[in-house]
């Protein structure tokens, strides 16, 4: 008896999602008998994106009754971020997930998150993603034939060097660095003095390796799940941008191809693992900041000062202005920019 409660104990927390132990079943409309569906996930390289993505996951498939069935190609696997949403938007993928700025050429107003120095807090960023600057951006996007399921976090971003310590922006004169494929961050990079070297993140690992380029920058998940420190020096608390993750379904499949009750499913579970990835995404940010200095790894803090020499810079050079002549909305950025002093 006692053996047969430990295997079924066993079995509970290996298949029901921890969310379902601490709290009962949300109440949703019975889509067990509804007819099935397979939809195809890709998913991004970041340790809290991938926990997300298999919680998204079993918590569909199992409030679904099994309705709907979800093949996850995680890790860019199927596609780097900017092909995952164009096969989204031809309906070739169910679900997308990328970074929003390889995505700007696709929809202006994503640029708003290739502002610098835009967002100086987390929660600054997710109000303007929970408020009108994310729901516009899903209206739009719905042109493209894609619906916006959740806005997680990528998180602000840090540069990392191979053995350049920079503290000012004199210290990046010339440096190579590889940016996303966004004009915006390429002109940011531009005003700094450094050389800017736009590529797709599958490429960066052997770039930074080869010295293809000095550095690159990204937040520290990605930094840490990409064992960017095996190739890297240096690594300065820049916090220069924040920028989202955007996870985007084919709308054909989502108003279509789904019941009511399988689209009530889909909704209410994005909504539980939007909140739960953003807070996860700080967890493991300061589980990592820990890490790397317990292992000797260079960190440097950027005091106020020295950071607000990188905001002039950028002013200097009207990078504000850039970004709103690229948007649809310019507007947001003077109001963001007000909200968040
Ligand atoms: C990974 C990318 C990555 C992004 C980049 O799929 O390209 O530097 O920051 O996180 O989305």
């Amino acid at each position: 008896m006692k053996r047969l409660l430990a295997v079924v104990l066993a079995l509970m927390v290996f298949t029901v999602p921890a969310v379902f132990a601490e709290e009962a079943k949300p109440d949703l409309p019975d889509a067990s008998q509804d007819k099935q569906v397979v939809i195809i996930y890709g998913g991004v390289t970041s340790a809290s994106m991938g926990e997300m993505e298999e919680m998204w996951i079993k918590m569909v498939e199992e409030l679904s009754g099994g309705s709907i069935k979800i093949e996850h190609h995680p890790d860019n696997e199927l596609a780097d971020d900017r092909t995952a949403i164009e096969l989204t938007a031809f309906g070739d993928m169910g679900i997308g997930s990328s970074s929003t700025s390889p995505l700007a050429t696709m929809y202006a107003d994503f640029n708003v998150f290739d502002a610098p120095y835009l967002f100086s807090t987390p929660e600054q960023a997710w109000a303007a993603l929970d408020g009108p600057v994310g729901t516009s951006i899903y209206e739009g996007i719905e042109e493209l034939g894609l619906k916006g399921l959740m806005w997680c976090e990528n998180g602000f971003r840090n540069l990392t060097t191979k053995d350049k310590l920079v503290k000012s922006p004199s210290d990046l004169s010339n440096m190579k660095l590889r940016t996303m494929e966004n004009k915006l961050q390429m002109a940011a990079w531009s005003a700094l003095g450094a050389n800017p070297t736009p590529m797709a993140f599958a490429e960066l690992f052997t770039a930074m390796q080869q010295g293809t380029v000095v550095g690159q920058e990204n937040p520290l998940g990605i930094i840490d799940a990409n064992s960017f420190m095996d190739v890297q020096g240096y690594v300065m608390m820049t916090r220069h941008i924040y920028t989202p993750y955007v996870v985007l379904m084919n709308l054909e499949m989502y108003n279509n191809e789904l019941s009511d009750a399988q689209r009530a499913v889909i909704d209410y579970v994005s909504d539980y693992c939007e909140k739960w990835q953003r807070t996860r995404s700080q967890e493991i940010e300061g589980e990592i900041l820990k890490k790397f200095e317990e292992n000797k790894i260079n960190v440097i803090r950027l005091t106020p000062e020295e950071l607000a020499a990188f905001k002039q810079k950028l002013i200097d050079d009207k990078i504000y202005d850039q970004v709103k002549a690229a948007m649809i909305h310019p507007e947001y950025i003077d109001m963001l920019l007000a909200a968040n002093q």
